[in-house]
């Protein structure tokens, strides 16, 4: 027993005066007098040659004893901080590795600014699906059933037309998800449609088989040509800055009447004449026209109690004059090094 009682006082002593600088010295300090064959585990093993007589007392000591090792362990783990956790020799205050965080596509940057200049001015934002009928895309927008813009060479087909439903395709135009708000809603109608479009192209820089447009659509009683040119003026001010101006020339569109193409004095020159806008000072941007009273009657709507009026761009078409983007297979190779020089914008 003295002999016993004599090496836990040794040890207590040792215990008290250990120290730990690192998480390996402490999980040391663990092993020696916590672990499953350390110092107080054997201790506790003499437990059963103790005289009963003595036991209780002897139990007290031995708890004791386990105590001051576990407050040690405790607070020599404390005094290490986190590095006790696991020392991995990493310096974890070293700044970390940037991640890559992608940049916006030139052709939502272009988008997001259209959209956000029309809902300025009213207009909500609608949007539909890509695989239409074919009378939301040609039958309401008063396409008759010859014309050739429906012909297999224009426009992709997903399913033929059969006995019991319609054909359907990929829609040549985001009118179709107008049609669908003229049905659905009663004037007054103010809404634009962003979205992407398929045509059957062949592809080359010029042309591709899907682009993005916005159309817009406003719908009321006296709805005017001279509001329209108003908000077309406020648009194109609005994204190629206040010098601009626009020109309308007549056009013809199976959906409008009248109808007109809409030029800006060219971004590049202001009208000056140079490469861009081949000397002419101007560059086309959108159709635009007084609603056809055959497209309202198809959405029911009444001809006789409201006019309105509509328009369409294209967003490459836009992009490529605020970026000089010249190559339309550049929006959808994914480049990374034609899409990082866009990552310093923010809209
Ligand atoms: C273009 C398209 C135009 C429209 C598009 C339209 C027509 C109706 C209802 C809703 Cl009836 N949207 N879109 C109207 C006139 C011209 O032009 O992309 N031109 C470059």
């Amino acid at each position: 027993m003295e002999q016993l009682l004599k090496q836990i006082e040794d040890i207590k002593k040792e215990i008290t005066a250990a120290e730990a600088a690192n998480a390996a010295a402490l999980e040391e300090f663990r092993i020696k007098y916590l672990g499953t064959k350390g110092l107080v585990k054997q201790i506790m093993g003499e437990m059963k040659n103790v005289p009963n007589d003595q036991k209780k007392e002897f139990g007290q000591i031995l708890n004791a004893f386990k105590i001051v090792a576990e407050e040690k362990f405790e607070a020599l783990q404390a005094g290490l901080g986190d590095s006790a956790a696991i020392d991995t020799g990493m310096d974890f205050s070293l700044p970390g590795d940037p991640t890559p965080v992608g940049t916006r596509h030139p052709l939502n940057l272009v988008r997001n600014q259209m959209v956000s200049i029309f809902k300025r001015l009213g207009f909500a934002v609608a949007e539909g699906p890509e695989i239409e009928d074919d009378w939301h895309n040609f039958g309401a927008m008063n396409l008759p059933e010859d014309h050739p813009a429906r012909d297999m060479q224009d426009t992709f087909y997903v399913e033929e037309k059969t006995a019991d439903h319609s054909a359907w395709l990929l829609r040549t135009h985001t009118s179709s998800t107008q049609a669908r708000v003229m049905e659905s809603q009663k004037p007054p109608i103010r809404v634009i449609c962003p979205g992407r479009v398929y045509r059957n192209e062949t592809i080359s820089a010029r042309a591709h088989c899907f682009f993005h447009q916005i159309e817009g659509l406003y719908i009321d009683k006296d709805v005017s040509f001279a509001d329209m040119k108003k908000t077309l003026l406020y648009f194109t001010k609005s994204m190629f800055g206040d010098e601009a101006k626009i020109r309308l020339r007549p056009s013809y569109f199976p959906f409008t009447e009248p109808s007109a193409e809409v030029d800006v004095s060219c971004t590049i020159c202001n009208g000056k004449g140079c490469n861009v806008c081949k000397y002419s000072g101007w560059l086309e941007i959108m159709g635009c026209g007084m609603v056809d009273p055959n497209v309202l009657e198809n959405c029911n709507i009444d001809p006789e109690i409201y006019s309105g009026y509509a328009f369409g761009m294209g967003v490459e078409r836009i992009a490529q004059l605020i970026y000089q983007v010249n190559d339309l297979r550049l929006y959808s190779e994914n480049d990374w090094r034609f899409l990082k020089q866009f990552s310093s914008e923010t809209f």
